[in-house]
């Protein structure tokens, strides 16, 4: 039977507006796909936004390649690493491709009966985790460190840019001297900051997640030389190859792996297992997902060569209410991924097209 694919264009506000270097979202605009074949009905979520402000792709890139060119590559329900293949002949547009090669992930994990963390191989049963905060006025942002102490995260990252440095990690340190704490610059500094980002060294740091150029590993490395702190690469590593070559060139420590960003589960994988071999550290993080994407993240998390905790909240960190019926309960710092077939999530079909604001038929 020929496959059904379509696209739910979804608007879902956040609790908490969440502020980073490149700008705030106050809600998820997201592109949520659903195929449906021989009675199986699988989902995935594109990870981009309404701007090109994290990558170049946005939901509009990301539809364009999508209908143009990928769509076609999945009419025959190929497994994960033959779409992948295929999708060669796109130079790119990884969140695209990651959305559907992640579509067929859950297709056909539903197909063998197995949850998707199973039909993957290797899980743990549980993912650690930890929390993202959003930059907000310093009182702020040191009151969410402590309820997310208190509600026990595993380790806490804080967003941080160019000026608010020192204010953000000293008031936190001030009160929380211990805590794992890691800072994520997205990309807001440049190499003749290196001054700055040396100065950091005082706060004790797990890692400072991409401090530099999006694409850049060559002033990664140059800066790693010279601090104590361990780089954790999040948007520059776009591929296994760019994780091949930043551990190389000694640009990283520590990779944030998240799926969409690399072209979907296939590739994270590879990329966990590159920096492992490689003496680093893996941890999963996350694109402010719905209950889908989420999903996805939280099994992926649960591999055990992913060592270090991810940004992979519960659902009710972001949404007063997501579009799953079986949000994930933190218990101890720990989710458990779905135990359903594939994702496993229980869709609010009601609610989704309740929060849709355009409907696809795509194929
Ligand atoms: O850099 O990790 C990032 C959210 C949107 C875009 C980029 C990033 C983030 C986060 C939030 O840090 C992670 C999450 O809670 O999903
Ligand atoms: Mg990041």
């Amino acid at each position: 039977m020929k496959p059904r694919l379509s696209c739910f264009e979804v608007v879902l506000p956040f609790k908490v507006p969440f502020t980073t270097s490149f700008g705030t979202q106050s809600e998820r605009h997201a592109l949520l796909f659903r195929l449906e074949a021989d009675g199986v009905v699988a989902y995935s979520e594109c990870v981009t936004d309404v701007g090109p402000h994290y990558s170049y792709e946005d939901n509009y890139t990301a539809m364009h390649i999508i209908r143009e060119y990928l769509a076609k590559f999945v009419e025959d329900l190929p497994v994960p690493k033959v779409f992948l293949e295929r999708s060669e002949a796109v130079k790119g547009h990884n969140m695209a491709k990651a959305a559907l090669e992640m579509l067929l992930w859950d297709y056909h994990s539903k197909l063998s009966g197995k949850p998707i963390h199973e039909y993957m191989g290797g899980s743990k049963g549980y993912a650690d985790v930890g929390i993202s905060i959003g930059m907000d006025k310093v009182e702020k942002v040191v009151a969410r460190v402590g309820e997310a102490i208190q509600r026990g995260y595993r380790r806490v990252k804080v967003k941080i840019e160019r000026g608010r440095e020192h204010e953000i990690l000293g008031a936190i340190r001030e009160v929380y001297p211990e805590i794992p704490l890691t800072a994520d610059a997205n990309c807001d500094y440049r190499i003749k900051d290196i001054e700055i980002l040396k100065s950091l060294d005082r706060y004790n740091l797990v890692y400072l997640e991409q401090p530099l150029d999006h694409d850049d590993l060559v002033d990664h490395a140059k800066l790693r030389k010279q601090i104590s702190t361990p780089i954790c690469l999040d948007e520059s590593i776009t591929s296994p190859d760019k994780a091949r070559k930043a551990f190389e060139i000694g640009a990283a420590d520590v990779v944030n792996i998240k799926p969409g960003r690399v072209g979907g589960f296939t590739n994270s994988l590879e990329i966990a297992r590159i920096a492992r071999d490689q003496g680093g550290h893996v941890w999963v993080g996350g694109m402010l997902e719905t209950g889908i994407g989420r999903a996805f993240n939280v099994a992926l998390a649960s591999h055990s060569l992913v060592d270090y905790p991810g940004d992979t909240s519960p659902n009710d960190k972001y949404f007063e209410q997501d579009i799953v019926k079986n949000p994930f309960k933190m218990i101890d710092g720990r989710i458990k991924p779905n135990t359903g077939p594939g994702i496993g999530v229980d869709v609010d079909l009601d609610y989704l097209i309740k929060v849709s604001i355009k409907m696809t038929r795509i194929v």
